[in-house]
């Protein structure tokens, strides 16, 4: 008997079941979800456009990709992104199987449908658990004494601090102390005896801690003690703080009074301060995340348009529209542009990019931001990229077109990447203008993968059709105005109520704005390709040098979170 014969032939049955279950659930979803919309498309031509802020008047008026992009391929790769969901335990977070297959159906669609050259580029992510409560003793004058840990932070002596290393130091360790803070290298070169091997105690202040543990890094100490300033009542114990993930030291945050106890210690000639300290923690293994990146094979090298979009959702849901309409989007977009050839015709080389491990703080952006900083080859250097567009979530069910606002950039950021962004968000508003929309602004600050793209310099825009926030009814009014009443559109509710929950699903996709947004992303991403001199238009030198000399000079960030200031100084 041939058994493998037969179960070949179930296997070709279920197949076919399957296809066609497949065909008839996205007919399905597509139908209704689209049918929903349909009513909603009345553009009233009699309307003005309204006045809504300047505009760059630089309408392509027959931009050939958003003619060629179509809502139902987009809808299509957002039912593949739900039904992997559905398969996996209803999520596509990293480190789940539905983040792995998310990147895959990425990687292989485009591989199959274009000639781009596809590049994953692996990195580790490390999570932060202690195993047991940190432990300090300290030895003054031979007086030992068992420090106080307590996540009651008023009782506390000292607190662990996140994404410190590991450490069983159980030998008394003699302590340096760093003059100033630790904020500059002649604080870390004048200490005395040298830092390296050795226990530095820093003081807040002056500079954020993730730049003196930087020092404490680069100095080769063997563990950073930090300790509070005493400047206010409320600078007394100690606090949590966060290092970055790629952190390679062990350190502890200290109160006040007990750092004040082991500088006067060390200062005092004639006695003696050291500690022993154990941290012990969880050992998991960092897991690998990818970042997928997909090149137009024509074009500038020297001069990339950096498209993206994120590929993971959070833990608790399927995350379609955060941020699967994102990553839709941008398949789709990408996949236009190579079947109608408009790439081969473009100055500039367009890399397509979905980031992973955005939801934990954008991680996979970050990681190609600093790559390219450290880059040396042609193509990858971070003056290779000249603007990053960022198209997160687009199809909120109760949306709004949200339009990132250059204007609202922070003031870390580099001058370097504000005239280019305030253009991007004309371009933006141009093309929703002339169309008869309305839209609303939306801040670009540290919500996205644009971010890191900001900080580094690069100019930024993109699209947002809201998520928290509420809707208001005189947003509703407005928008009524100019695309007549909108029965889902309702007052007072988020713009996704569904955001980072289990009910962010295929349903919880507004199709009519979804499409919308998705063609205002191709008109932005035409435009800025077609534009004759794109380094010029966006970097216009006089204007960052008029810039430069108006605001007190910013300095280089060398990581997000010192650049989001998450470690408060
Ligand atoms: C349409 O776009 C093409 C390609 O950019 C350009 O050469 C042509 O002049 C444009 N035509 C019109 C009518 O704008
Ligand atoms: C599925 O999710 C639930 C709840 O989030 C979790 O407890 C369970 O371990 C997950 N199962 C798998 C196979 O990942
Ligand atoms: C995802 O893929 C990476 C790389 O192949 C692998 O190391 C990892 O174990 C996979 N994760 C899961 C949860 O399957
Ligand atoms: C892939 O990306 C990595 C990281 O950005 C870069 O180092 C590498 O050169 C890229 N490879 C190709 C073939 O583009
Ligand atoms: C210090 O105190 C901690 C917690 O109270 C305790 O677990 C530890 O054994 C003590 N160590 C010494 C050396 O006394
Ligand atoms: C620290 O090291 C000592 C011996 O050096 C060992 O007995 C102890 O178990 C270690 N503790 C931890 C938490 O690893
Ligand atoms: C300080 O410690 C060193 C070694 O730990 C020791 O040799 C020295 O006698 C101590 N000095 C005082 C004043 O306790
Ligand atoms: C320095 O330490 C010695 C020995 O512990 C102590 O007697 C003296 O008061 C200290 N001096 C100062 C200025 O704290
Ligand atoms: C959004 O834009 C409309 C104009 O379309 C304006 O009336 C409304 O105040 C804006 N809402 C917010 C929250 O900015
Ligand atoms: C958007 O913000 C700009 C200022 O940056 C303002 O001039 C404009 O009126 C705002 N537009 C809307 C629709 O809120
Ligand atoms: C821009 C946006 O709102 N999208 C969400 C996508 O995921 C990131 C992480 O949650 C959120 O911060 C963004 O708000
Ligand atoms: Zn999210």
């Amino acid at each position: 008997m041939n058994t493998s014969g037969s179960c070949l032939l179930i296997i070709i049955v279920l197949t076919g079941l399957f296809v066609i279950i497949s065909i008839a659930l996205n007919a399905a979803i597509l139908g209704i979800v689209i049918n929903r919309f349909d009513q909603l498309k009345k553009t009233n031509d009699n309307q003005e456009p309204t006045t809504m802020s300047t505009t760059t008047n630089r309408i392509l008026l027959n931009s050939s990709l958003v003619e060629a992009i179509r809502i139902s391929d987009v809808m299509e790769h957002l039912s593949q992104l739900y039904r992997i969901a559905l398969t996996e335990n209803g999520t596509r977070a990293i480190n789940t199987k539905g983040f792995n297959r998310t990147i895959d159906y990425i990687a292989d669609y485009l591989s199959i449908n274009t000639n781009y050259y596809i590049n994953k580029t692996y990195f580790p992510i490390r999570t932060f658990q202690l195993a047991n409560n940190p432990i300090l003793l300290t030895s003054i004058n031979g007086v030992i004494i068992n420090r106080t840990y307590s996540t009651d932070l008023t009782k506390a002596e000292f607190f662990h601090i996140q994404y410190s290393t590991a450490i069983n130091l159980t030998d008394f360790t003699a302590l340096t102390v760093i003059p100033n803070g630790g904020c500059l290298d002649e604080d870390w070169l004048s200490a005395n005896p040298s830092p390296m091997g050795r226990i530095v105690l820093a003081k807040r202040g002056l500079c954020d801690f993730i730049q003196k543990a930087a020092f404490a890094t680069t100095y080769q100490a063997k563990t950073l003690l930090l300790y509070n300033d005493g400047a206010s009542s409320d600078r007394n114990n100690p606090i949590f703080i966060s290092l970055d993930r790629s952190n390679e030291l062990p350190a502890l945050f200290l109160s006040f009074d007990l750092g004040q106890e082991l500088a006067n210690a060390f200062l005092n000639s004639t006695s003696n301060a050291s500690v022993c300290l154990i941290i012990d923690l969880v050992n998991i293994p960092p897991f690998p995340v990818a970042n997928i990146c997909a090149d137009t094979p024509t074009g500038d090298i020297t001069q990339t348009i950096i498209v993206g979009s994120h590929s993971d959702s959070v833990p608790d849901g399927p995350g379609i529209n955060d941020n699967g309409s994102g990553s839709a989007a941008n398949l789709a977009l990408a996949v236009a542009l190579f079947q109608t050839s408009i790439y081969t015709t473009l100055k500039y080389r367009i890399r397509f990019c979905w980031w992973g491990a955005e939801e934990i703080g954008l991680i996979g952006s970050d990681f190609y931001v600093k790559q390219a900083k450290l880059s040396t080859i042609i193509g990858e250097r971070l003056s290779d990229n000249l603007v990053n567009l960022n198209f997160d979530m687009l199809g909120s069910p109760n949306y709004v077109f949200g339009i990132y606002n250059g204007e609202t950039i922070t003031n870390t950021t580099p001058e370097n990447a504000i005239p280019g962004s305030i253009k991007v968000t004309s371009l933006f508003r141009d093309w929703f203008n002339s169309q008869k929309l309305p839209w609303n602004n939306s801040t670009l600050g540290s919500g996205s993968d644009y971010a890191p793209f900001l900080a580094a310099g690069v100019a930024a825009g993109g699209l947002l059709s809201g998520a928290s926030g509420i809707k208001t009814k005189e947003q509703c009014d407005r928008y009524a105005l100019l695309l007549g009443p909108d029965p889902y559109c309702t007052p007072n509710i988020a713009q996704d109520p569904c955001y980072h929950r289990s009910c962010d699903t295929i349903w919880n996709i507004n199709v009519f704005a979804y499409e919308k947004m998705v063609k205002a992303a191709g008109y932005v991403i035409e435009s800025l390709a077609r534009t004759d001199n794109l380094k010029e238009w966006l970097y216009p030198t006089q204007e960052i040098q008029n810039l430069k000399s108006s605001r007190k000079n910013k300095r280089e960030y060398n990581s997000i979170s010192e650049y989001f200031g998450l470690t408060s100084v």
